[in-house]
């Protein structure tokens, strides 16, 4: 790679940054059973401790994603220890997610149940996670809805749209202006037959709806096959409605596999879009990047390591694709040259770039090497072993 490319890495490394979900630390699984793993998190000072780790090596991982009923059982009340053991490990509380399809009331949905009770209680949550995220100077508060019906005629569809519009803006009412409030979508599960908030589109609607403080969060897992999803960023970054990504790859559906395991090319598009976006309006995009996996099978810090470096490389590797170059092939219709303008960026091997810049941040030049040979995992997995072969808890 040039020195003019290089230097493009650098100047991008500096400000990229991905948050990381502290349900990725948690023994999690799938319907069928959980395999549980010797050194997994189970209390929030131990996710925030492994969390640490990975923001420790990595460098660009300084917020952790929280969900309130698995994270902050003492609710309001909690967050001022939440902060401190945040510091103690070299982080911060990031976007906040309140739990609205966990508790056995949901059974048939929260802000689209029809029992009004329900509805209020749901409305609650999100004001309190709300407030939990404004003490802990959490920005992004992430709304995501299992609300659905399994089969045909049982719902209201048109009266649940109604609902859900009135619980996202008597939330959005209750934002401080520095914050914002985002609404993620998904095709399908829990539910089967409909899901109220399926699509970009109506995520998008609501979003509008709700207020100005309200955008869209892509969940990269929540589409269908051989969905466009690069073009669905940017139509929202066009309205200014993309306020951030729930990363993670999939082969069928919300598979929780590690970021670019399985489709590099998709990821490397969609930076590729926010960095086009950003070169022709000469805007800043304020999209927060969030890592949302947990993993099974994989060792959970490691499999967010990958992740990381993976989201960064993928990244510098969008950075690098001629802009001005390729606004021009577009222009006239040169499709073999635009196409090979962005196929040669993505070709090009980056990572002596990066390595580079880890080390002028005094960073590890290869972070899951130094992670491995630190010796905590070894520690945590002698301190929790015991404890985690007897817990079948879930995510908490
Ligand atoms: C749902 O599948 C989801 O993507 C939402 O973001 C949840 O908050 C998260 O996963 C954890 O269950
Ligand atoms: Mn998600």
């Amino acid at each position: 790679m040039d020195s003019a490319r290089a230097r493009k890495v650098f100047q991008a490394l500096e400000r990229f940054r991905i948050e990381i979900p502290s349900w990725g630390f948690a023994n999690t699984g799938t319907r069928f059973g959980k395999f549980l793993q010797p050194a997994a998190a189970a209390t929030i000072e131990e996710k925030l401790s492994d969390a640490g780790q990975v923001h420790r090596f990595t460098g660009v991982c300084p917020t952790v994603a929280l969900h309130v009923q698995w994270d902050c059982p003492d609710g309001v009340k909690g967050t001022d220890e939440i902060k401190r053991l945040a510091s103690q490990f070299g982080i911060q509380p990031g976007s906040i997610n309140p739990n609205l399809f966990q508790d056995q009331a949901y059974k048939y949905g929260s802000f689209g149940n029809p029992d009004q009770s329900v509805r209020e209680a749901a409305l609650a949550h999100t004001k309190d996670s709300i407030e939990i995220a404004r003490r802990l100077q959490s920005r992004d508060i992430s709304l995501w809805f299992a609300d659905g019906s399994n089969y045909p005629g049982t719902a209201n569809i048109r009266q649940r749209k109604q609902w859900f519009i009135e619980g996202l803006q008597a939330s959005h009412a209750k934002l401080s202006p520095h914050q914002r409030m985002l609404v993620e979508y998904k095709p399908f599960e829990p539910a089967f037959y409909h899901t109220d908030v399926a699509d970009w589109g109506m995520a998008l609607l609501l979003a509008r709806k709700a207020g100005p403080q309200a955008k869209v969060l892509v969940d990269t897992g929540h589409h269908y096959l051989s969905q466009n999803i690069e073009q669905i960023v940017a139509w929202l970054l066009s309205e200014d409605m993309l306020g951030g990504f729930h990363f993670n790859d999939r082969r069928y559906a919300d598979d929780d596999l590690t970021l670019g395991s399985i489709d590099p090319y998709q990821v490397f598009r969609i930076f590729h879009e926010i960095l086009y976006f950003e070169w022709e309006t000469g805007n800043n995009a304020d999209i927060a990047f969030m890592i949302d996996q947990s993993h099974n099978l994989k060792g959970k810090i490691e499999a967010m390591i990958q992740t990381v470096t993976m989201a960064q490389m993928l990244f510098a590797k969008a950075v690098i694709v001629d802009r001005a170059e390729l606004a021009t092939a577009q222009k006239a219709c040169n499709l073999v040259r635009a196409e090979s303008l962005v196929q040669d960026a993505f070709a090009t091997d980056v990572r002596p770039a990066i390595e580079e810049w880890r080390t002028s941040k005094g960073l590890p030049a290869d972070p899951m090497a130094e992670f491995l040979a630190s010796g905590y995992l070894e520690r945590i997995t002698q301190e929790r072993a015991a404890r985690n072969s007897r817990s079948v808890t879930s995510y908490a």
